[in-house]
Formats: C-alpha cells, sequence, structure tokens
C-alpha cells in the first residue's frame, strides 16, 4: 500500500487554539503527520510519494468559489487590513436570525461567515498545507483509479469537519469529500466514506446529504455532549434522493470495543448492501483511550481489528488521515489500523 504525503502539508503550524473556553496549546500540528510518517516508513508498507499537483477544479467540485477564493486570498487580505498576530481567529458568527445572504466586506466578518469554530486558527500557510493535503487525498484517489487495491493520503490537516463553506474543526478543505467527488467525476458508480474518527464527520455528511450516490456512516462521540454538537444525531437520515444514505452512530462517553466494535459491525453490514465500488476511510486516531481531547476508549490492538473488518468489505480502500492527537502512540496506532487491514 502506498502512501502519499508532501512536506508543503507541515507549513500550517498552529500554537494555540480557543477550546473549552479558554487559550490553550494547538493540538492539531506538525508533529502529527511527522510522527505517523515516521512509522509508516519503518512498517515498509510500500512507497511513499509526494501529491500530483492538481488544478483547483476538483477542490472547486466540493467548496463554493468564494470560500476558496476566501482561503487562498485571506493573508493577503489579512496583511492588507494592517493586522500582524500571526494566528487568526474569527470572533462573530452569523447564527440563527443573522443574515447569511450579504458576505461582509471587513475582514472579521468573513472570518465568522466562513467558519463554525475558534479552534481553527489560520495563518500565512495554511492555505498551501490545505490545499496541498486536498491534492494528497486527490493522488490517493487517483492510485485508486489506476487499480491499486488500497492507498493511504496521510493528510493534514485534517478535513471532516469542513463543510463547503465553512472551516473548523482544525479543518479547511473536505479531503475525504474531495477524493469520493472525484472518483465519482472519474466515473467511480458509488462511493462510502466510513468516518472512524472520534467527532463527528460533520462537513463530510453536510456535502452528501442529498445525495444517493456517496454514502456516508460515521461513529463518534454523541454531539449531545461533544464537538462539533450540532450534528452527528442519529436521526440525520439524508434528504431527498440522500434518504437513507446517511448513517451515524453516536455513542456515549467512556466507549469501548465491544460497543464501538458493534457500531462497526452494523456500518459494515450497511455498507455491503450499499454494495460500493470504493469506500473511503475518514482515519481518526482519536478513540484511543489516552487521546487528549477525547472521551472514548479504544486500545491500541482495536485500531487493528477496525482495519482487519473494513479489509473484510473487500473493496478498494482509500484512506485518508483525519485526527488523532496523543503524538506519542499517534504513529504506532495509526500504522495498526493500516496493518490490520493488509494482513
Ligand atoms: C479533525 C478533528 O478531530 N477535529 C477535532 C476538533 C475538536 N476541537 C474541539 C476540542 C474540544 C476539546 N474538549 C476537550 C475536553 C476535555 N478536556
Ligand atoms: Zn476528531
Amino acid at each position: 500500500m502506498k502512501t502519499i504525503f508532501s512536506p508543503d502539508q507541515l507549513l500550517h503550524a498552529p500554537t494555540k487554539e480557543i477550546s473549552d473556553g479558554k487559550l490553550v496549546a494547538a493540538h492539531e500540528v506538525p508533529a502529527r503527520a511527522e510522527i505517523i510518517l515516521e512509522h509508516i516508513r519503518k512498517a515498509q508498507f510500500g512507497e511513499i510519494q509526494p501529491p500530483k499537483e492538481f488544478t483547483l477544479n476538483a477542490i472547486l467540485k466540493v467548496h463554493d468559489t468564494d470560500y476558496v477564493h476566501f482561503l487562498q486570498d485571506f493573508w493577503k487580505l489579512w496583511q492588507e487590513a494592517g493586522r500582524t498576530e500571526e494566528e487568526v481567529f474569527p470572533f462573530v458568527w452569523p447564527v440563527h436570525g443573522l443574515r447569511h445572504d450579504i458576505v461582509p466586506d471587513h475582514i472579521d466578518g468573513k472570518l465568522g461567515f466562513y467558519s463554525f469554530d475558534a479552534g481553527s486558527p489560520m495563518g500565512a500557510h495554511t492555505w498551501t498545507a490545505a490545499r496541498s493535503s486536498a491534492e494528497t487525498a486527490l493522488t490517493g484517489a487517483d492510485l485508486i483509479l489506476s487499480g491499486e487495491g488500497a492507498a493511504f493520503a496521510l493528510c493534514r490537516p485534517p478535513g471532516h469537519h469542513a463543510h463547503r463553506r465553512l472551516y473548523g474543526g482544525y479543518c479547511f478543505l473536505n479531503n475525504a469529500a474531495i477524493a469520493a467527488q472525484h472518483l465519482r467525476d472519474q466515473g467511480v458508480g458509488k462511493v462510502t466514506i466510513l468516518d472512524v474518527d472520534y467527532h463527528h464527520g460533520n462537513g463530510t455528511q453536510a456535502i452528501f446529504y442529498d445525495r444517493a450516490d456517496v454514502q456516508f456512516l460515521s461513529i463518534h462521540a454523541d454531539p449531545k455532549v461533544e464537538f462539533p454538537y450540532y450534528l452527528g444525531h442519529a436521526n440525520e437520515r439524508g434528504l431527498k434522493e440522500g434518504a437513507g444514505y446517511n448513517h451515524n452512530y453516536p455513542l456515549p462517553h467512556g466507549t469501548s470495543w465491544d460497543k464501538w466494535g458493534e457500531a462497526l459491525e452494523d456500518a459494515c453490514r450497511t455498507i455491503m448492501k450499499f454494495a460500493p465500488d470504493v469506500v473511503i476511510v475518514s482515519l481518526g486516531m482519536d478513540p484511543y483511550e489516552n487521546d487528549p481531547i477525547s472521551q472514548f476508549r479504544l486500545k491500541t490492538d482495536d485500531f487493528t481489528r477496525i482495519g482487519a473488518r473494513i479489509a473484510q468489505l473487500g473493496c478498494p480502500t482509500l484512506f485518508v488521515m483525519e485526527g488523532g492527537y496523543l503524538i506519542g502512540e499517534l504513529g504506532v496506532n495509526c500504522t495498526k489500523a493500516l496493518s490490520g487491514y493488509l494482513d
């Protein structure tokens, strides 16, 4: 199995985030990708290659043009506004009852317009890193198209919280969604996205909510008590043509393999009924018992089980990296998931 990664993805390097009501050290840092890369090298799964370059077209199939231009131009606008902070946070949002139909001219208005949290600071190189991360997922999708049975897109920054026109949850471009859409546009009939990150994949769900060609399933902490709080409930089943193609498995804090594994089993049976041509796994390591921001209790060997169950689906599979914040165990757990798939 090949791995795709670019050092450009390390250029987004926040040092702090607003979380739990205060300014804390950033969790989504370049060292995450570096430690995973180191363990992938040691595991010798196969070649590690840089992403190919893509035009913006594949990204614009998923994200709105004004949003992409905002991300792309952000640093220039920030400097033109005479601002000097190196890490930038939104602080006001157009929530219930406020207007969404006029994009503000002022940079602070734009920041809130295109975001849903204050946990995802932007800097001078955020766009470069996010674009590169999306190209990593696209290159992985191309490997699957060229006949590879599996590939690992070592994406960072992650993507599953990003909506068509919103960033948040450390995510700017929805890498898994961009890969899924690319596969569809290259003639793949049906794609499943299975999201095993601790947090609900709100962005991915929203992007494909009214579609029957991309099935979405997410196993995550109950949004009643966990980020992203406002999406990810069990009764979100899809809309219009997409009705019945969205499946959420919200689980309580403290969940360990017994209940998590049951949800995975149910999800896999639902995937088999859909009979996808390609499976994309939004692979988060944050269900791990010692993850610093999460409250599930999966153990290292449980990640092997996840990989092995996914392999039983017998489908070409693109793994796309999402979250996971215990730097020390991130590389081990990630390679366990992939070797569970391969063995
Ligand atoms: C991709 C991904 O995993 N994004 C997650 C973003 C989560 N940001 C909010 C973190 C809130 C942490 N609350 C921890 C409480 C325990 N101290
Ligand atoms: Zn997560």
